[in-house]
């Protein structure tokens, strides 16, 4: 029986009990070691190139990775350290990004609870790792579009606590004046290009904008663009049709967009392995013509290594990369999930390989840090939280008249009246008709 057709019969976390047709785990910390991933990027690279305006040309010839490279590196708790050589100042940046995510979202969950938000709240933690490995690598010009879990992103990113705490209180502070929430975050300055609440919708708008990069370098002859785009996304969300379409699009035009799946396992409570055929997400890239990567999402370092090489290639104009990134989340699906569906054992697996104690033992281990000095940025960022949860509370709420800013279509038919107010706002406005 293939490995892959025993992912099917085994009980409730088996990618955790995969192993290769032979037995033995690989300690390939990627679906292919370095070199072998360079090929493989190496071999969409050759592919012939198609323009924006035309067809491509065909056939291309794909190689995918046999998923033996693939199952035994998926978790394997004891693997090899990455051979990533990082310096002390971009360890120190890995982990205050790391912390910043954890200790933001261990914030929002006391705020949540006390009432200073409404409607749903997901949070990232286990996940950072993911977030802090692609988009620490970002320019300011690179855009990240993401999806409900989306805090952690924005942050990464670059967009200040106190915006996206303020957002989260609905404050006109926030970094969408309040009008976003938890599930909206977006900074045009930060070229962080949404949150979005309906699964898989946030890949289109992520290819769209990695088409424009291609446009404004090759139509209107914008040498300086060199912009590369990453979408995150779900598991669940790859089963969605939006997900296919844009992978087509993007291996199609050579967009340079990289795809990331955050698979966590779940999508809320359901098992991935349930939902999907084929579970192996990074599959899906060679299918359409894109290198496919599976690396292990709890460790910032493979993920940036990774990272690394499909954000270059992007850049270089070589076309997009999907990137399957296995993490976990350590709370419920939201606020509102008590958490009671998951298997406590394989919660408690996923808890030892913390990705931020992971790294800070790879810093101490590796003379990066010291333990005083990774304890004064935890400190730090404490009071950056702190900030932040003030910051939020002392702002304004939005004025009523905000409302309906930003409505295309003006939903009661009402509109704006002479005097440039709302209908609505008008003291005469009743429950009557668009007479008023
Ligand atoms: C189009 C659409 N269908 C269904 C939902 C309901 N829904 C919300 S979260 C979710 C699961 C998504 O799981 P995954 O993509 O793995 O992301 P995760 O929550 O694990 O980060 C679903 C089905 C939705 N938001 N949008
Ligand atoms: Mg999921």
């Amino acid at each position: 029986m293939s490995a892959f057709m025993a992912v099917k019969t085994l009980p409730s976390h088996p990618v955790a009990a995969r192993s290769t047709p032979a037995g033995k785990p690989s300690s390939s910390p990627f679906l292919a070691p370095p070199s072998r991933l360079r090929r493989l990027f190496q071999q969409q690279q050759d592919r012939p190139s198609s323009s924006i305006s035309s067809s491509p040309s065909l056939p291309r010839r794909i190689q995918a990775v046999s998923a033996a490279d693939v199952l035994g590196s998926k978790i394997d708790s004891n693997s090899s350290p990455s051979n990533v050589v990082i310096s002390r100042e971009e360890g120190m940046e890995l982990y205050e990004d790391m912390v910043l995510g954890r200790a933001f979202e261990d914030m929002c969950a006391q705020m949540y609870y006390r009432g200073k938000m409404f409607g749903f709240v997901h949070l990232y933690n286990g996940q950072e790792a993911v977030s802090t490995g692609f988009i620490k690598l970002l320019k300011r010009e690179d855009a990240v579009v993401s999806t409900y879990r989306d805090h952690v992103h924005a942050l990464s990113k670059g967009v200040p606590a106190r915006a996206v705490m303020a957002e989260l209180f609905g404050k006109t502070t926030g970094c969408c004046r309040g009008q976003g929430g938890s599930m909206h975050m977006f900074s045009a300055e930060h070229n962080v290009l949404g949150g979005f609440a309906f699964i898989g919708e946030g890949i289109p708008v992520a290819t769209g904008a990695a088409f424009s990069s291609r446009y404004r370098r090759e139509v209107l002859k914008d040498a300086s663009c060199d912009h590369v785009t990453v979408a995150f996304f779900g598991d669940g969300t790859c089963n969605n049709g939006q997900f296919f379409e844009c992978l087509n699009m993007a291996a199609l035009w050579k967009l340079p967009i990289v795809f990331v799946v955050e698979n966590n396992l779940w999508a809320i409570g359901m098992s991935h392995l349930r939902a999907t055929s084929d579970p192996e997400i990074w599959k899906k890239g060679p299918a359409f013509g894109m290198p496919g990567v599976h690396v292990d999402g709890m460790d910032v370092l493979k993920v940036r290594e990774v990272a690394q090489e499909a954000i270059a290639r992007a850049r270089r104009g070589e076309g997009p990369t999907l990137v399957e990134c296995e993490t976990y989340r350590f709370r419920g699906h939201s606020l509102a999930d008590p958490d009671e569906l998951r298997n406590p054992d394989e919660k408690a697996r996923y808890a030892a390989r913390d990705p931020i104690m992971a790294l800070k033992k790879y810093m101490l281990e590796n003379n990066l840090a010291t333990e005083s000095e990774l304890k004064a940025i935890e400190k730090k960022i404490d009071d950056v939280i702190e900030d932040a949860v003030e910051f939020g509370d002392a702002s304004p709420l939005p004025p009523r008249s905000q409302l309906l800013e930003n409505v295309f279509a003006d939903p009661k038919g009402f509109g704006i009246g002479p005097d440039g107010k709302y209908r609505c706002e008008d003291p005469g406005f009743t429950q009557g008709t668009a007479e008023v």
